[in-house]
């Protein structure tokens, strides 16, 4: 069993801090008698003596004070500025699928700007009929749709690529998220426009000083791109693209331009730019594989984890975690409990939506013993999630981006969770 190197991880300092708070270890295992005499059952509470709060006193609500640590986090020496770093979605601490726009996570190459729907403008040219200019007000006169998507980057858990480095869920999964987006297919504005039959590819850039310019195959562009402007129901957020992003179902985060400013059609790709190329993938055979645009099928155990751990005795636990494919919906999620000897299936909540998180349960009933929890998640091209040694069989011990070997955390009998890797 590997295990991270303790001394220097931020995440393990943190959640030491929120282990003491929370009381790692045992409390009471079952719901106690009625009429045990506690007092919040049997005495008239503050609460319940005076008014509440009326409406409006938060005109745009913010969470509960008590939930101040489901927050995004950075990790402060990942890069030197945090107008070009990443975020991290505190999964151990969400449920369901949909990530709240407040918590997910960011990735900037420049900084998140402020662009105005007045100012906003989207530009279509190179291989059309007419060249187009869209206002933020034109957008909205296209029929719309309403779709579940998972945005991952490719940098997600590439720090963990030759082993187990930090101690949480947040850190080693959490550059993702989850949204309803609603946006106009890309399919529609380009017809607008008007496709020479040479066209191939796209070139798609954001109004920020880096552009993050990327190529996309027309046939992608095509498919099911949106060009969006809302998110879980409400205006996308400045740190997501406000007022308007590239939605790319299944495929790389990066691709996913903010702030849209310029799609060019094009014959070819653009080669020279950096960006184009920055994701790519080593092999075991010293060959490159210069681009990986679905995100192969992943998955997390979300709680118990490290930033979560047991905080009850032996008895009934809840094993929860999520999955997702860029090549579809998931099909089945299994479970180990003992580092991959044996599995089993676990329970797909909700609608397994196409290129979106699925949440899956698996509930036991706890010995107190350790454990060496795994999720495996099978797409429905019947795809299976490798392991992490496989995953380095394929393609090396120094490749990188687009990790999605199965994670291990180590559950000890006193309810701590460590991240480790089993072989
Ligand atoms: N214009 C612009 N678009 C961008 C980026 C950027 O820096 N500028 N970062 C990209 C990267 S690398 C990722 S992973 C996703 C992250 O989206 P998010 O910030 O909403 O999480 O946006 C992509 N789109
Ligand atoms: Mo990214």
């Amino acid at each position: 069993m590997t295990k991270p190197p303790k001394p220097n991880s931020p995440s393990r300092r943190q959640f030491l801090a929120g282990a003491a708070a929370v009381g790692a270890g045992t409390v009471t295992p079952n719901p106690s008698r009625a009429g045990a005499g506690d007092p919040l059952i049997t005495e008239v509470q503050d609460w319940a003596r005076a008014l509440g709060d009326g409406v409006v006193t938060t005109p745009y609500g913010l969470p509960e004070p008590a939930e101040f640590d489901v927050v995004r986090r950075n990790i402060s020496n990942l890069s030197n500025t945090t107008t070009s770093s990443p975020s991290f979605t505190p999964f151990h601490a969400l449920e369901g699928t949909i990530t709240p726009q407040g918590c997910a996570f960011e990735r900037h190459h420049s900084g998140a700007i402020e662009l105005s729907k007045p100012d906003y403008r989207l530009m279509i040219n190179g291989l059309v009929d007419t060249p187009l200019v869209f206002s933020y007000g034109d957008l909205e006169r296209f029929p719309r749709e309403t779709r579940v998507h998972f945005c991952e980057c490719a940098g997600n858990g590439a720090m963990e690529w030759r082993g187990p480095r930090f101690n949480g869920v947040q850190y080693t999964h959490g550059m993702m998220h989850n949204m309803e987006y609603t946006g106009v297919p890309l399919r529609l504005l380009l017809q607008e426009a008007g496709i020479d039959p040479s066209a191939k590819w796209i070139y798609v850039e954001g109004a920020d000083a880096s552009s993050n310019g990327r190529s996309i195959p027309l046939d992608k562009a095509l498919g099911d791109v949106l060009v969006a402007f809302k998110a879980n129901g409400e205006a996308l957020r400045r740190e997501h693209g406000y007022p308007v992003r590239l939605v790319v179902p299944g495929w790389e985060g990066n691709l996913w331009v903010k702030w849209l400013r310029r799609v060019e059609v094009r014959d070819s790709p653009v080669e020279a730019r950096e960006e184009t190329s920055k994701y790519s993938d080593l092999l075991g055979d010293g060959r490159a594989r210069k681009w990986s645009w679905a995100m192969d099928a992943k998955s997390m155990i979300t709680a118990p984890s490290p930033q979560m751990p047991v905080g009850h005795g032996t008895g009934p636990m809840v094993i929860t975690g999520l999955a997702w494919s860029g090549r579809g919906a998931i099909s089945k999620v299994d479970v180990s409990l003992d580092g991959g000897r044996n599995w089993q299936q676990a329970r797909l909540a909700g609608g397994c939506d196409s290129k979106a998180l699925t949440r899956f349960y698996l509930d036991i009933r706890w010995d107190g013993q350790e454990m060496l929890l795994q999720s495996r998640a099978t797409d429905e091209t019947g795809y299976v999630q490798p392991s992490k040694d496989a995953l380095r069989a394929l393609r090396g011990e120094s490749s990188f981006y687009h990790n999605n070997g199965i994670q291990t955390w180590w559950v000890q009998a006193s309810g701590e969770v460590e991240n480790v890797e089993v072989s």
